[in-house]
């Protein structure tokens, strides 16, 4: 039988997909093209750093593990501009055949001249967003991987709006645990953040890529097949604990309230012209009856 040029290269796409990376981006609601790994360099535009193959980095610290394989800036290379502090960016995976392990998202500030003249490998990067087992054991649980496939190959981070505004390199990363030893799949693209806040990651939030994984992690050495992962309901992500409180697909940290204390009568709020005020001149929560802002008391305690 005649193989079609045709056919025979739709087969080598389906060869080479058994693996993959982020292939697009949906950011602050604005689509955008990733680097094409297979076609020609020449010409190519895109905000994502060049990354060669669909192939795992087999290595925890591997040379190439910051933004792949190369991960240098393209001839071309485009930053994604404006993206505002607190919005939505959303990476595409091309089909993903891999549902067991975590879903990581990071940023590493780059100069004010931008992020092109950046090398990745010796960039500080911190973690705004992690997902690893997200119930069950580790043997038969639901992963992160495994809900990003489930939503369609992506995952939706959201820049946190405390990060100071500037150019960024975003970095997605799965890291995949079917086999061993496990198989790390970063891929990054240049932004620019706008409209962020003041709160620096702190330098234990920091890390470099080769340096933040090591290959003795016990995320990285899990054995998801192994009799300890038949009860296991614990992983350990990887890499520096998280940045800041907020951002991230983490739930917040739960606050404690304590009920405001009502003053009862004769007590009554007044507004600054003297006017009994009972709803928006609320009492402070506390042990006392204080007056908020702007809020008087009627010196007699009766209007
Ligand atoms: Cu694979």
């Amino acid at each position: 039988m005649l193989l079609t040029a045709a056919l025979a290269a739709s087969l080598y796409v389906g060869g080479v997909a058994a693996h993959g990376g982020v292939i697009a981006y949906s950011i602050d609601g604005k689509y955008y093209d990733g680097w094409k790994p297979y076609n020609s360099a020449s010409g190519q535009t895109s905000i994502q750093r060049p990354w060669a193959t669909f192939d795992p980095i087999l290595d925890a610290t591997s040379s190439t593990l910051a933004c792949n394989n190369d991960g240098l800036p393209g001839p071309l290379q485009l930053t994604a501009s404006p993206v505002a502090a607190g919005s939505k960016v959303t990476g595409y995976w091309n089909t993903w055949p891999h549902d067991t392990g975590p879903v990581i998202t990071y940023l590493s500030q780059c100069p004010s001249s931008g992020c092109t003249s950046v090398n990745a490998q010796t960039a500080k990067w911190f973690k705004i967003q992690e997902a690893g087992l997200l119930g069950g054991t580790v043997e038969k649980g639901n992963w992160a991987a495994g809900a990003m496939i489930a939503n369609n190959n992506s995952w939706t981070t959201t820049i946190p709006s405390t990060v100071p505004s500037g150019h960024y390199l975003i970095r997605f990363e799965t890291i995949a645990l079917h086999s061993m030893p496990a198989q790390f799949y970063p891929e990054c693209a240049q932004i620019e953040i706008t409209g962020g806040g003041s709160l620096a990651p702190s330098a234990d939030q920091l890390v470099t890529f080769p340096g933040g994984y090591k290959a003795s992690d016990p995320g990285v050495t899990i054995d998801i097949y192994g009799q300890a992962a038949k009860t296991q309901t614990t992983y350990v992500i990887p890499g520096p604990r998280l940045y800041g409180s907020s951002g991230g697909s983490n739930p917040p940290t739960p606050t404690t309230t304590t009920a405001p204390v009502l003053c009862t009568p004769p007590y009554v709020l007044q507004d600054s012209t003297g006017h009994p005020k009972s709803t928006g001149c609320p009492l402070d929560s506390g042990p006392t009856c204080n007056l908020s802002a702007g809020c008087s008391l009627d010196s007699t305690g009766f209007d």
